[in-house]
């Protein structure tokens, strides 16, 4: 049955908005809505890490312990932390796959969800204080859930998630995300330590104003075909930006119009980033968007992941 689309005021909270889309359900326990408010609260905490990076080298924290005892991390390892342990106590993730780490993690507790997650996408850009990013899927378990998680659980297609979504760590702090039923984007308030309802059903622009990619590249880029569109796009006069950053790079392109490219190299040639981790999640957001994201020529989510780990080329956009 069509989901519609529920019609709901700028400026609500996260928490509402997720609660009002729950009653769509009669038959939800809430599980999803906690969920999504764990990786809400995590987010939360990474932010306020992401904002302090600038003083870790002035203040002497790096190698150091903790008020709490703990050893400082790097903060894509700490943002691991935090996300991992924001779902096992929230209790409703029955397991994790992380980009940080080689294996998932079984979390034991019957949770009829899976959850895979970049914590910080984009690192290598915090040290120069540009925007960085978390990505999450979410997929219903698979095997059955009184029994222990297998890799299987989390080698679905990404046609299967249940939710996606990112956290833009930028000139100000965005939750966007979609179950299914459009994308909605929230802002941080700091004050009030909340997001809230600032983009609504969010559509790709019709038309295509950023071309993204690492054009550094062009000379290793194994596709005629990518190399004819690149040309296109240079003829159009269409706009290059690339951030380097996924996440930044393709909210840009969202909210603005425009297309994500990073193409098969002799590098990377499967593509560099991760099906799993980065792509999928961001697909899914793209179709809902009304745009399209595609690999080797079809789209992305219908591919089947043989690895955890597994890379694909990844064209998204308007
Ligand atoms: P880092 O997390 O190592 O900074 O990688 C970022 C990323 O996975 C993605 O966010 C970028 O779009 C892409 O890699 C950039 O890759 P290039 O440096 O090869 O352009």
């Amino acid at each position: 049955m069509e989901k519609s689309r529920i019609d709901l005021p700028i400026g609500i909270t996260l928490d509402r908005f997720i609660k009002s889309n729950q009653s769509q359900y009669p038959h939800a326990a809430g599980a999803l809505s906690q969920l999504l408010r764990d990786l809400a609260l995590a987010s939360k905490v990474v932010n306020r890490e992401i904002n302090k990076a600038g003083l870790i080298d002035i203040m002497g924290y790096v190698g150091q312990m903790n008020s709490a005892g703990d050893n400082q991390q790097k903060l894509d390892l700490l943002a691991n932390t935090r996300f991992t342990r924001a779902l096992s106590k929230g209790g409703e993730a029955g397991g994790i796959a992380s980009e940080e780490t080689d294996s998932f993690v079984d979390l034991h507790n019957g949770g009829k969800y899976i959850v895979t997650i970049d914590p910080l996408d984009g690192s290598s850009n915090i040290d120069v204080n540009v925007s960085v990013g978390t990505i999450f899927s979410i997929y219903k378990k698979q095997s059955p859930l009184d029994e222990p998680l297998v890799e299987q659980d989390f080698l679905q297609k990404g046609r299967l998630q249940i939710a996606a979504g990112y956290i833009l760590y930028g000139s100000s702090t965005m939750f966007v995300y979609s179950t299914g039923n459009g994308v909605n984007g929230f802002t941080y308030e700091s004050t009030l330590g909340e997001y809230v309802l600032s983009h609504p059903d969010i559509q790709f622009g019709e038309s295509c104003s950023y071309f993204s990619m690492n054009e550094a590249l062009c000379l290793d880029i194994m596709d005629q075909e990518v190399l004819n569109f690149i040309s296109f796009c240079k003829e159009e006069r269409i706009t290059a930006r690339y951030i380097g950053s996924l996440v930044a790079d393709f909210h840009r392109n969202l909210l603005k119009g425009g297309v994500f490219l990073y193409p098969r190299t002799q590098k990377y040639p499967n593509g560099k980033l991760r099906l799993l981790f980065e792509s999928n999640a961001l697909a899914f957001l793209a179709e809902q968007a009304g745009g399209l994201a595609i690999s080797n020529e079809r789209p992305i989510l219908d591919i089947q992941p043989t690895s955890i780990h597994e890379t694909a080329e990844f064209y998204v956009g308007t």
